[in-house]
C-alpha cells in the first residue's frame, strides 16, 4: 500500500527538522508546511495556519498530522491566541471537511504536541521517596497562556472526538532535544529517537479515540507513567541517566525551595516570566 503521507505542521522548527529526518525511517512520506520556509525543502507549503483555504488543501489525502506548528514558549496572550488557539481550531476543522469529503469513510488522524506545560504547576513528584508517577489523569494546571493554549488544544481534541468521531492522540511532550541540558530535564527528557518512536505509535495504533500521553524516554528520573503510550505500542529505548553525571557536576541536585525546582513546568512557573513577553 505504500507509504503513508502525514502532514506535518511547524516542520521548520527544532522538532520538526528532527522529525522530517527520522520518520521517513517509520515508513512516512512527509507533506511540510509552516509559516516560515523549510529549508533544504523547496515544496513545503509556507502558509500560517489561519490561512483556510492553504490548510484545508494540505489534509487533503493524507492519513495523519503531526502538528507541532505553534508558538512553543511563552509569549503574549494575543499571540498564543492567534497562533496556538485559533490556529489548532483551524486545523480541526480543515481535518473534518477533509473527512467530511471522503466516499470511504476514512479521516485524518491528529497527533497533537501538547506539552508538560498543560500541568506545569504540578508539584514534581520524588519518586525516589515512594510517590508515585503522575497519571495523565492529574487535574491540567498550566503554568503559561502557552500552557493554557496546550490545554485547551486537548480539550478541542477531546470534542472532536466526541462531536466528529476525529482521532487525536494528544502528547505532552518533555522536552524534546537532542540531550537534556539541565537536571529537571534528566525527568522529562524525551530522545528524538523515542520522539520518533511514540510519533509513529501515535498515528498507526488502532482506536485511539482521543488518548493523552506522556512524551518523555525511560528515564530513571521519569516523573510521569508512561502506560498510556506503552498502550499505544511506544517502547523506549533511551534514558538520560547517561547523562547525570555530567549535569549534577554542573548544577547539583534540584533544590527544595526554587519554586521552577518543585513544579514539573520548570522556569515557566516563575513569575515574572523568564521568556521576553
Ligand atoms: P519551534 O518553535 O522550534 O517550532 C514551531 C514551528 O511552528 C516554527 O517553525 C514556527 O514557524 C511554526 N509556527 C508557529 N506559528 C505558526 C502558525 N501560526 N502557522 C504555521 N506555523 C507556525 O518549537 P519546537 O520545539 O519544534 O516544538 C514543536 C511543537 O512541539 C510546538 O507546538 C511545541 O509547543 C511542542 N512542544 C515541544 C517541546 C520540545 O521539547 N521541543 C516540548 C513540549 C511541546
Ligand atoms: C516546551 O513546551 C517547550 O516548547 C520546549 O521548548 C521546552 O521548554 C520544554 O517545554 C520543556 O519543558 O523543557
Amino acid at each position: 500500500s505504500g507509504p503513508r503521507t502525514i502532514l506535518l505542521t511547524g516542520a521548520a522548527g527544532g522538532l520538526g527538522t528532527l522529525m522530517r529526518e527520522l520518520l521517513p525511517r517509520h515508513g512516512y512520506a512527509l507533506r511540510l508546511l509552516d509559516v516560515r520556509p523549510v529549508e533544504g525543502a523547496p515544496d513545503a507549503i509556507v502558509a500560517d495556519l489561519n490561512d483556510t483555504e492553504a490548510l484545508r488543501e494540505a489534509v487533503r489525502g493524507v492519513d495523519g498530522v503531526l502538528h507541532l506548528a505553534g508558538i512553543s514558549l511563552e509569549s503574549t496572550f494575543d499571540k498564543i491566541l492567534e497562533s496556538n488557539i485559533k490556529g489548532t481550531y483551524q486545523l480541526y476543522e480543515a481535518v473534518r471537511a477533509e473527512a467530511a469529503s471522503r466516499a470511504d469513510g476514512t479521516a485524518p488522524r491528529v497527533v497533537f504536541a501538547s506539552s508538560n506545560h498543560a500541568i506545569g504547576y504540578t508539584p514534581r513528584p520524588r519518586v525516589e521517596d515512594g510517590d508515585p508517577l503522575v497519571p495523565v489523569g492529574t487535574p491540567r494546571r498550566p503554568d503559561t497562556f502557552y500552557g493554557l493554549s496546550k490545554s485547551f488544544g486537548e480539550d478541542l481534541a477531546q470534542f472532536y472526538w466526541d462531536k466528529h468521531g476525529l482521532e487525536t492522540v494528544s502528547v505532552r511532550i518533555g522536552s524534546c532535544f537532542k540531550e537534556p541540558t539541565d537536571v529537571r530535564m534528566m525527568s522529562v527528557w524525551m530522545s528524538p529517537a523515542d520522539g520518533a518512536r511514540l510519533f509513529h505509535a501515535a498515528l498507526s495504533a488502532r482506536d485511539v479515540g482521543h488518548t493523552v500521553v506522556y512524551g518523555s524516554s525511560a528515564n530513571t528520573r521519569l516523573w510521569w507513567d508512561l502506560s498510556t503510550a506503552r498502550a499505544l505500542g511506544y517502547e523506549p529505548q533511551d534514558d538520560s541517566e547517561e547523562y547525570a553525571e555530567k549535569l549534577l557536576a554542573e548544577f547539583g541536585p534540584l533544590s527544595d525551595t526554587d519554586p521552577a525546582h518543585l513544579h514539573m513546568g520548570g522556569r515557566f512557573v516563575n513569575d515574572p516570566p523568564v521568556w521576553p513577553y
